[in-house]
């Protein structure tokens, strides 16, 4: 039975039809599913659904935007009840943005509140962020990790620009870099010498855990790449 709504989720998310999306999110969720497993089988499956048919050209952009705001008000629903853990922040401190050139921030929002349900105090900058941006607020916050997310190709050399200008400024050892999103691969995060990879959000949350046992980038060997698709 609670598979039905899996599968009505997905589907009203295809169709971007958030009324359907909202009400069998919140069955799935009274169903006692786990809210990151509903991501994992409905959300997720119907936007890479919906992303390889407007690649494809069998949909168009309007198409993209709807299935995104159904998704967004079935994730607003995963959200508040995965903030219901309530938590004392004593993780750890990331900050968290998307890259300059880059508006899609489904996926960080959902890294973000799974990362603030395990605990971590997470500064959150948003969507078109430029590397600069991330490194002050690092410093200002005395962050642990410095997250960033990015959907499009064209916003992923703005990963290494982050690594360089951390390095240039003399930096680099102070904070953690892990990156996540589409375009980013195991191989990028190694070619860009970041410290970790994150194929999802609870990749991300282990991966966090794990750099902040290790304690310092200094004691860091090789990133750490945590990927759902291989490992899980
Ligand atoms: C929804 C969507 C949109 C929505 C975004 C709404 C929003 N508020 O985010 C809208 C319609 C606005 C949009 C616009 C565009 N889009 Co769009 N979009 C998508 C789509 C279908 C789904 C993205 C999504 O939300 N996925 C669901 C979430 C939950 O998954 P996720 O984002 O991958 O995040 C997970 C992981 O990646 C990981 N993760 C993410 N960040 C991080 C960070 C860290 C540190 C870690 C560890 C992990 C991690 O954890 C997350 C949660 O599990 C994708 C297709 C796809 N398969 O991704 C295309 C896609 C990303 N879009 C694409 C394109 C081309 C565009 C446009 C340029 C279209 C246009 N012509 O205008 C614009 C770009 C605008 C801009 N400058 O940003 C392309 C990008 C191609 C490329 N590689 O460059 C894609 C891949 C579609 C395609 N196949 O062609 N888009």
């Amino acid at each position: 039975m609670s598979n039905d709504f899996i599968v009505k989720l997905k589907q009203a998310v295809l169709d971007g039809d958030e009324e359907i999306a909202q009400s069998a999110a919140r069955s799935a969720l009274d169903s006692g599913i786990d809210p990151l497993e509903i991501v994992k089988l409905s959300i997720q499956p119907a936007m890479d659904e919906i992303g390889d048919m407007f690649q494809n050209g069998d949909a168009y952009l309007p198409e993209l935007i709807i299935a995104g705001d159904a998704a967004t008000k079935a994730l607003d629903l995963i959200m508040a009840k995965l903030a219901e853990k309530g938590q004392d922040f004593n993780s750890g401190t990331v900050v968290l943005g998307v890259m300059y050139g880059d508006n899609h921030d489904i996926g960080k929002n959902l890294v973000l509140a799974v990362l603030a349900a395990n605990g971590f105090k997470v500064i959150d900058l948003g969507v078109n962020v430029q590397p600069k941006q991330l490194i002050d607020a690092a410093i200002k916050n005395n962050a642990d990790i410095i997250a960033a997310s990015t959907l499009i190709t064209t916003s992923l050399p703005y990963t290494r620009e982050l690594i360089g200008l951390l390095t240039a400024m003399g930096k680099r050892d102070d904070y953690f870099c892990i990156f996540g999103g589409g375009p980013v691969t195991p191989e990028w995060v190694v070619k860009a010498e970041a410290d970790g990879y994150g194929r999802d959000a609870k990749d991300a949350v282990t991966l966090c855990k794990k750099l902040i046992e290790i304690g310092s980038r200094s004691k860091l060997s090789e990133p750490i790449i945590e990927n759902a698709l291989i490992s899980k």
